[in-house]
C-alpha cells in the first residue's frame, strides 16, 4: 500500500449496491484492470487509486464496504462531505430492480450523504436481455431522487471491462476534494483499524 500517509488530496468514494451487483469485480476491475474471483465481501474492501483531477494528483479510496446496513452507522469515519456514492445495480437481475431502487433512496436519505454526487453504475450490461441505463435510470426515477445533487448513469460490465475507463473517469470527475486538506488527516490505516474495532462490537 505504496500510498498509505500520501499528503496528496484525497477523495472518498462509497462503493454501494445489493449483494452481487458487481461491487468487489468492478473494484479490483478499476484498480488492476482485471477480474480477480471475488467472494461475498465480509467486511469491506478497500483500495486507493491515485489519478489527476483539474492537473493535480489526487488519491481516491474507494471503500466497498459489502451490503451490510450494519456498517452504514461508521460512514461518519468517512469524511462524509467529500464522499461520491458510486451505486452498483446487477442489471440483469429485474426482479431486484426495485430493492435496489429502494436500497439507493435509503442511503440517500443519510444526513452524511447530504451533498454527495452520485454516479449508478448499470453493471452487467454482458447479459443478454439486461436493462439498459436508460430503463434503469427511470425505474430509478433519478432526476426526482437525485434533484438536490450531482447525478449521473454509466452502462458497464465489471466482467468484461466495457464502460469500465468511462465510469471511472466521471467518478474523478464528479468527485469532490475537501475544502481543506488539513481536515483530511486521518489516513487509511486509522479508518481500517477504526472499521475493524467497530465489527468487533
Ligand atoms: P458484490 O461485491 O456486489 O456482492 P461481486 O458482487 O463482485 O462479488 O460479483 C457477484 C457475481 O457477479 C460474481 O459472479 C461476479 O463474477 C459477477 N459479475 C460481476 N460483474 C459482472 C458483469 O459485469 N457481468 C457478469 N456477467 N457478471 C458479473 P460469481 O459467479 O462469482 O458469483
Ligand atoms: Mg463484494
Amino acid at each position: 500500500m505504496g500510498l498509505r500517509g500520501s499528503k496528496l488530496p484525497e477523495a472518498q468514494v462509497l462503493l454501494l449496491g445489493l449483494d452481487n451487483a458487481g461491487k468487489s469485480t468492478l473494484l479490483y476491475k478499476m484498480k488492476y484492470n482485471t477480474c480477480v474471483g471475488t467472494v461475498p465481501t465480509v467486511g469491506f474492501n478497500v483500495e486507493m487509486m491515485e489519478t489527476r483531477k483539474n492537473r493535480r494528483n489526487i488519491v481516491l479510496t474507494m471503500w466497498d464496504v459489502g451490503g451490510q446496513r450494519k456498517m452504514r452507522e461508521h460512514w461518519k469515519g468517512f469524511h462524509q462531505d467529500a464522499a461520491t456514492v458510486v451505486f452498483v445495480v446487477d442489471s440483469s437481475d429485474s426482479k431486484r430492480i426495485e430493492e435496489a431502487r429502494r436500497e439507493l433512496e435509503s442511503t440517500l436519505r443519510s444526513e452524511q450523504l447530504r451533498s454527495s454526487p452520485v454516479v449508478v453504475l448499470a453493471n452487467k450490461q454482458d447479459v443478454d436481455g439486461a436493462l439498459t441505463a436508460t430503463e434503469i435510470q427511470d425505474k430509478f426515477n433519478l432526476r426526482k431522487m437525485c434533484s438536490d445533487r450531482d447525478w449521473f448513469v454509466q452502462p458497464c460490465s465489471a466482467s468484461t471491462g466495457v464502460g469500465i475507463q468511462e465510469a471511472f473517469r466521471q467518478v474523478v470527475h464528479m468527485a469532490k476534494l475537501p475544502a481543506d486538506n488539513g481536515t483530511m488527516k486521518d489516513n487509511i490505516k486509522d479508518k481500517v483499524h477504526y472499521l475493524k474495532a467497530s465489527r468487533r462490537h
